[in-house]
């Protein structure tokens, strides 16, 4: 059987008890842990002297094979194209997204060096999976090296909408070079649109009418595949963790309060300024909270080295500092902040004795904590999840509370409707939730993107 073979910018911390706090990370060892492979990525390392072959070790059934970066790597491929070029304008903020032509040269040579290193791996059968948005080019750059075999790649983020691609110096280069997959896989069906609109309207190439995509010599599928978690995993965590001595101090602690809980990356496309404001909008449109309500924000610090990232920081942590100050008692405070990491199975112990889960992203191209928030419930008292209409979770959570992240009184209504929903409602809309969950884990999106690319090539 050929090998799987998954290509991102960081592998996962090989021991899987540490945390992990990014999505892809989390999806990506789910997926492979069961049936096995290679991971082929970035260490986390930066040195000024890496070694030329890249270090290889098994765990269980996963190879893992990791390069480090050089500091120059690091600061124009990871913190500057990659971070301050296409994160912020795949989530649309336009506002911070910088470009420099150094920058880009820099995420194209690092590109050509991940492919450089990988090719002696691969043998001619393989599948190559390529994740996300570090690492659009390698597709190019694995076939100039002579790979023939598969490739395919998935997006974790959104896909922005033609008019906000075009502010991108390079657009025309990114889109060759995601044209030259055989897969080009999407979280959302709107984001599918997207990428279907820029090959349309800019004239690159035409959409077939089953769906393939024809564009600079090259025909290949283009289609949405939600990521989701493992279900039956989390489930099972969640149903021990509650009786774990943190998910206990933690119940204790909130003395009979309602538990409003936000778990995310702390990044400025997860609405968190905004969120706290609409915990503060709920304390002084509906006073009855005040003293019954506890939100708990949890939100470990990521990119620290981009500018924008100690930004957001300042500006949370003045944010909570005032909601607090208005209104905190001295039993009792509104907003308890904190910037950690907290391990998987207490996670899901907080989740299922949360009222509410606050999952209000700007944007989000899936946002894996309200699946995860969903997969943890109680069947029996489950709680309610509020969720942005931007996070690409939206178009199969329906039965959520979907909010406007940018409408400070909608999401306090919305939290009040939350903490007052009699059980038959609660119960219901889990219900509907959960069975999509069942139907669409991490398995299923594995199996299905994997079914895809054996597909491949179309054009025979
Ligand atoms: P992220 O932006 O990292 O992922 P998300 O999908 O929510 O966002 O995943 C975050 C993961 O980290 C979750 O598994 C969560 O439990 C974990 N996590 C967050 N805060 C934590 C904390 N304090 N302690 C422990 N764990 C924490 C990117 C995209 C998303 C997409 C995923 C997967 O931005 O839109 O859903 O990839 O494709």
């Amino acid at each position: 059987m050929s090998r799987l073979v998954v290509v991102s910018n960081r592998v996962a911390p090989v021991d899987e008890g540490k945390t992990s706090t990014g999505g892809l990370a989390v999806a990506v060892l789910a997926a492979l842990k069961r049936m096995g492979g290679i991971w082929f990525g970035w260490s986390g390392e930066v040195t000024t002297a890496p070694a030329p072959e890249p270090r290889l070790f098994d765990v269980g059934k996963l190879s893992y094979a990791t390069v480090d970066l050089t500091p120059r790597d690091f600061e124009e491929y990871y913190n500057g194209f990659a971070n301050s070029t296409l994160w912020p304008l795949f989530h649309y903020r336009l506002d911070l997204t910088s470009f420099t032509r150094r920058q880009y040269a820099g995420y194209l040579r690092v590109n050509n060096l991940f492919a450089d290193k990988l090719v002696p791996l691969l043998e001619p059968d393989d599948r190559v999976w390529i994740q996300d948005y570090h690492l659009i080019p390698m597709a190019e750059a694995l076939r100039r090296a002579g790979f023939k075999g598969r490739i395919g790649f998935f997006l974790h983020t959104p896909f922005p909408a033609h008019e906000v691609l075009l502010a991108l110096p390079s657009h025309d280069d990114l889109i060759r070079a995601l044209c030259a997959y055989d897969v080009v896989g999407f979280q959302t069906n709107r984001d599918l649109v997207s990428f279907r609109d820029y090959i349309i309207r800019e004239q690159v190439g035409e959409i077939w009418d089953d769906g393939l995509v024809s564009a600079f010599g090259n025909v290949f599928k283009a289609a949405a595949f939600p990521i989701s978690v493992d279900t039956d995993t989390i489930v099972r965590m969640a149903e021990s963790a509650v009786k774990a001595r943190q998910t206990v101090r933690m119940a204790e602690s909130l003395g009979g309060r309602s538990l409003i809980l936000g778990v995310d990356r702390l990044d400025y496309s997860k609405g968190l300024v905004q969120r706290f404001h609409a915990f503060e909008r709920l304390l002084e449109n509906y006073p009855e909270n005040r003293g019954r309500a506890t939100m708990m924000q949890l939100a470990p610090p990521t990119r620290s080295e981009v500018p924008e990232y100690a930004e957001i920081r300042r500006s949370l942590e003045e944010a909570a500092g005032s909601v607090n100050g208005k209104f905190a008692d001295i039993d009792w405070v509104p907003i308890r902040y904190l910037n950690r990491s907290i391990n998987r199975r207490t996670l899901s112990g907080f989740f299922r004795i949360a009222h509410i889960g606050l999952v209000t992203p700007l944007r989000d191209g899936m946002n894996l904590v309200a699946k995860e928030f969903v997969a943890s419930q109680n069947p029996d008292d489950p709680g309610v999840l509020v969720l942005s209409r931007f996070a690409g979770a939206a178009e199969e959570l329906t039965a959520a509370l979907i909010v406007n992240p940018y409408d400070t009184d909608e999401m306090a209504a919305a939290m009040q409707r939350g903490l007052d929903m009699a059980l038959d409602e609660r119960v219901n809309r889990w219900q509907e939730m959960f069975a999509i969950l069942q139907e669409n884990d991490i398995e299923a999106w594995r199996e299905h993107y994997i079914t895809a690319l054996d597909a491949a090539p179309y054009r025979d």
